[in-house]
């Protein structure tokens, strides 16, 4: 018998036909039907006898299966897979000059914030680590009211004018006719829309470089896009583009990585954010603004209102204003991540608009989409929308009203009742009064017609190894293009960027005709400086804070390696996870059992940053005819990684086809193989494993 205070007699008696599988024990509360009434059993449904038939009369049934049928609300129409965790924003330099919002103002104050990071393309279950742009969206929970900085992992976009949107989209999710294929742009539609779409070329080469292929959401660059606008409580206006900074330093997986992580662990994003949280290893980033004036506006070679550009932080450096520190991994995934909704025109007095052609539409798509993927317009009243200062208005009615408003009146203005509501023009949100005018018209500026100049300066603020990644995306992406005539527009716009950089690509591709280049009003210029900000690799600095190193060991394995690696690798902040032939572990050299976080072939080395091989002469003797093994050590050299080996592993590394070189290192001092290690990659290995086109 179930002895907890809340058994009712009869609890766990067994049931004709079925038994209650509940294991007895602990002090459960009594489970209940949504009315409230006391389930007796949540196993067998009402039926005639044993067999059935079964009684529409069993309402726990009935409500059951109905509720489980209505589970799923409509997915998000991009940036369907995401993740998110709960953090506070702390200031550390005050903005009070330049706005009046009250979450830039006072140095130390903490506001609560939740953050959601999603990719674009793919649907809910595809893999993290699929070739995208990454969400960056962050709901600061002001005493002002809720404030959504809804950015991405990159600085521009595609387009210049929403308009074109959902064509964007459309060509880049699965194609309508076959369903597939999804979260990737490598396919026909994508590159038809983007090569006849010149103004996404600076935007293509963002994705096609290593950004869009994060090692981890904790290691990405977020930024807010558009040119914002900060008001003061004099009614002063400055320009304000937001830049994420993480903690941790920018990194990113190479190509053939990402693919086999998506096999190998397709949430390898959202496990590696939600491990860090649980473990105490809070995610940090720092919030910095570039402050601009009309001034500079007027002066600057491009555009500010044109998402399709950025502002090189050589012109207007960074300001760090303060720090986002994740430290709360949700409840529950369904209440929290998903039904967070972020729009862009949730603002705070303080924080206002400019008339960037994206921005503007954007804050009415998003109120809009919300509308539809929850229900109806009381979403703001979920736990995880409501904002955590008061929220008073006369909106009534409406689907899923959580809140009872008291009284007759429900409208302004009215002298019914002394305590009603009242709109505040001291405190309340007030407009910037930016003087507009002009022709109504359905055209572009002319200030916007530079497709290609940034482009370029992007591409060459690269490090040679990043320049090469990103001709070898386009020539994968190209490569999966059915119809010649696309491939060979886009290469006519990739000419229209570099001459070079296009016949690299066709070079790649095994096309050795002529390119056309795209017909331009206006050609790129070649005398942007280099923005080596712009690079991820040139802004590099050694550590392994936050990296994870694999030990493979088997039998015969010295544990006392395994242990020191062990010790050293936390003290840098890293985590060492032991892989072995059998999850229950390996026999170690003195006989004793040594722990195993992963079996082999579920622990692949894409799952680590640099990996070690502690393995007794036996241990790889007995791998060399594993090819688990063998692909491991393949994959960890290919992959251009740090190698730690012990002398007897040899014969594994020779299977492997590894050859020495500075990032194959002994682990007989293991200082010196995490001093390696802390490096990253070994880029002078790229050429030897690979084909540079
Ligand atoms: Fe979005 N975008 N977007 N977007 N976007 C959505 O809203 C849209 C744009 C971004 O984690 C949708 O709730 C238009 C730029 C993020 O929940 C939708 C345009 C940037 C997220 C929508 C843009 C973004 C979205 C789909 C004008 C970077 C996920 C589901 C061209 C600054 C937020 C939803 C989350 C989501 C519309 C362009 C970032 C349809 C019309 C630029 C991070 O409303």
């Amino acid at each position: 018998m179930d002895n907890s205070p809340n058994a009712r007699p009869g609890q766990d008696m067994i049931g004709e036909g079925g038994e209650l599988h509940q294991i007895a024990g602990g002090s459960h509360p009594q489970m209940t039907t949504n009315q409230g009434g006391v389930i007796a059993d949540d196993e067998n449904s009402l039926k005639v006898g044993s067999l059935g038939p079964t009684l529409l009369e069993d309402f726990v049934l009935l409500e059951k299966l109905s509720h489980f049928n209505h589970e799923r609300i409509p997915e998000r129409v991009i940036h369907a897979r995401g993740t998110a965790a709960h953090g506070y924003f702390e200031l550390t330099d005050s903005l009070a000059e330049y706005t009046k919002a009250e979450i830039l103002g006072k140095v130390g104050q903490c506001t609560p914030l939740f953050t959601r990071f999603s990719t674009v393309a793919g649907n809910m279950g595809s893999a993290d680590t699929a070739r995208d742009v990454r969400g960056f969206a962050v709901k600061f929970y002001t005493q002002q009211g809720n404030w959504d900085l809804v950015g991405n992992n990159m600085p521009v976009f595609f387009v210049q004018d929403a308009i074109k949107f959902p064509d964007l989209i459309h060509a880049a999710k699965q194609e309508p006719d076959r369903g597939f294929p999804q979260a990737q742009t490598a396919h026909d539609t994508f590159w038809d829309w983007a090569s006849l779409s010149p103004e996404s070329t600076h935007m293509l080469m963002w994705i096609m470089s290593d950004r869009a292929i994060p090692r981890s959401f904790r290691m990405m660059e977020g930024f807010g896009v558009h040119s914002f606008r900060l008001v003061n409580e004099a009614g002063a206006s400055t320009y304000v583009k937001f830049h994420w900074r993480p903690k941790l330093g920018m990194q990113s997986v190479v190509w053939d990585e990402a693919l086999k992580i998506s096999g190998g662990d397709p949430d390898f994003h959202r496990r590696d954010l939600w491990n860090s949280i649980e473990g105490g290893d809070f995610p940090e980033w720092e919030l910095a603004v570039q402050l601009f004036d009309e001034a500079f506006a007027e002066t600057f070679d491009f555009d500010v209102l044109d998402s399709t550009k950025l502002i090189p932080e050589e012109l207007v450096p960074l300001r760090v204003i303060g720090r986002m520190v994740l430290d709360r991994n949700p409840d529950n995934y369904f209440a929290e991540t998903e039904q967070v909704a972020f729009c862009t025109s949730h603002v705070v007095p303080g924080i206002d608009f400019t008339n960037d052609l994206l921005l503007q539409v954007r804050n009415q798509s998003y109120l809009d989409t919300q509308i539809k993927r929850l229900g109806g317009p009381n979403f703001a009243q979920l736990p995880i929308n409501r904002p955590q200062c008061p929220m008073r208005n006369f909106q009534r009615g409406g689907h899923m009203q959580m809140n009872v408003p008291k009284g007759r009146v429900s409208y302004s203005p009215s002298s019914l009742e002394e305590t009603t509501e009242r709109a505040d023009p001291a405190n309340g949100f007030v407009t910037f009064p930016a003087a507009e005018s002009g022709d109504k018209l359905r055209a572009r500026p002319a200030s916007f017609a530079d497709h290609y100049s940034q482009a370029r300066q992007f591409f060459f603020s690269q490090t040679k190894p990043e320049q090469d990644h990103i001709v070898s995306a386009f020539i994968f992406e190209l490569s999966k293009v059915e119809t010649m005539a696309v491939r060979l527009r886009l290469l006519g716009q990739l000419a229209n960027v570099d001459e070079g950089v296009a016949k690299r690509v066709a070079n790649g591709l095994g096309y050795e005709g002529p390119i056309e280049k795209t017909v331009t009003t206006v050609a790129a210029r070649t005398d942007l400086a280099n923005s080596p900000t712009l690079s991820i690799l040139a802004k590099f600095s050694p550590t392994l804070q936050g990296r994870v190193v694999g030990c493979l060991v088997a039998d015969g394995t010295d544990p006392g390696l395994v242990m020191t690696l062990e010790a050293a690798a936390t003290q840098m902040g890293a985590k060492l996870k032991v892989i072995a032939p059998k999850v229950g572990g390996a026999k170690g050299s003195d006989g004793g059992l040594i722990h195993a976080d992963f079996q082999l072939a579920g622990g692949s080395s894409v799952l680590f940053d640099t990996v070690v091989l502690a393995l007794s002469e036996e241990g790889a003797a007995m791998l060399v005819k594993e090819a688990a093994a063998v692909a491991f050590v393949h994959d960890a050299f290919a992959h251009l990684k740090v190698i730690g080996h012990t002398v007897g592993a040899q014969a594994l590394l020779d299977k492997a086809g590894v050859l020495p070189d500075a990032g194959v290192v002994s682990v007989e001092t293991t200082v010196a193989f995490l001093a390696a290690a802390s490096k990253g990659r070994i880029w002078d290995r790229e050429p030897k494993v690979r084909a540079v086109f």
